[in-house]
């Protein structure tokens, strides 16, 4: 893989990068993205119709065991070279701020410090109520599990389509695309909001921005290089080329 030299010296010298992933990053630990088809019970669902509030309110069990079919998945792979490429960036870079929209845990697994879950995280359970209990899937049991403080139903700690991002984690994305001096979009579709916005909110404040996809992107046009593969693959030669 070709890597301009002038992209190599600026990686050296950076002091402040940020990153955001998407599904595609987990791509090659074996877990679906949302643009890939739904397979065996899920085949015939889209995630956006289950991600939602309504799909909760009208079906809890249904949803359920769409996120305890997922999460079960997440428990059973591995991180991948490209989530432990990023652990070895956040070394060599003073401020590295990770921005994901996974729910996978994955980075956090493979090591990475400071990351930014700003979709949630499929491992935590919440009231949905929001009285403020939260706790690991393990301590519950039942189809549609309650709430052990008010007998309202339990959820998962993901934040579905229509509703507000956390806002100490949104606020944290932004800060960093808005101080950051390279920006990484990495499997990511960039079709989601607000998500899909930090990349142009760097570029505004003059980052660099690279991004890592398999295919091109709405964003591909506005960055400064793009390197078309598997993240698994070229964030590895990235950060080789970069620190050794
Ligand atoms: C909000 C958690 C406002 C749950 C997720 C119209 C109607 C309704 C809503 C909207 C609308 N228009 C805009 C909206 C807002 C909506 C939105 O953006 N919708 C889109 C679909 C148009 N956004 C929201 O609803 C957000 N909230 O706006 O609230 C508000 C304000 C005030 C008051 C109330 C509300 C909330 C969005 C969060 C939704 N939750 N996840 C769960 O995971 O189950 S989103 C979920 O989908 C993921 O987290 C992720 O963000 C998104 C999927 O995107 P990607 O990660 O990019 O994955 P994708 O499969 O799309 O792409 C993978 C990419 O990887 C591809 O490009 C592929 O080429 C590439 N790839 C594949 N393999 C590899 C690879 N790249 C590199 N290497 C590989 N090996």
């Amino acid at each position: 893989m070709e890597i301009p030299p002038e992209l190599i010296t600026f990686l050296r010298s950076c002091v402040h990068a940020a990153a955001l992933t998407g599904a595609g990053v987990s791509k090659e630990s074996g877990l679906r993205t949302f643009r890939d088809p739904m397979d065996g019970l899920w085949a015939e669902y889209r995630p956006e119709d289950l991600a939602t509030p309504e799909a909760f309110e009208r079906t809890p069990e249904l949803v359920w065991e769409f996120y305890a079919a997922r999460r079960l998945k997440a428990g059973e792979v591995q991180p991948n070279p490209g989530h432990l490429a990023l652990v070895e960036m956040e070394r060599h870079v003073p401020h590295f701020t990770l921005v994901t929209q996974n729910v996978d845990g994955l980075h956090r697994r493979a090591g990475s410090k400071c990351v930014v879950e700003l979709h949630g995280n499929i491992t935590r359970v919440k009231c949905s109520h929001g009285c403020g209990v939260f706790t690991e899937w393990e301590e519950i049991s039942g189809k549609a599990p309650t709430c052990p403080a008010c007998g309202e139903k339990l959820r998962p700690d993901v934040v579905w389509f229509g509703e507000i991002l956390p806002g100490d984690e949104l606020a944290t994305a932004v800060q960093a695309a808005r101080t950051c001096s390279i920006f990484f979009s990495i499997g990511t579709s960039g079709l989601v909001q607000p998500a899909a916005s930090l990349p142009f909110l760097a570029k505004q404040n003059g980052a660099m921005i690279v991004e890592v996809n398999t295919e091109e992107t709405p964003l591909t046009p506005s960055v400064d290089y793009f390197f078309q593969g598997k993240s698994g693959e070229i964030l590895p030669e990235l950060v080789k080329a970069a620190w050794g």
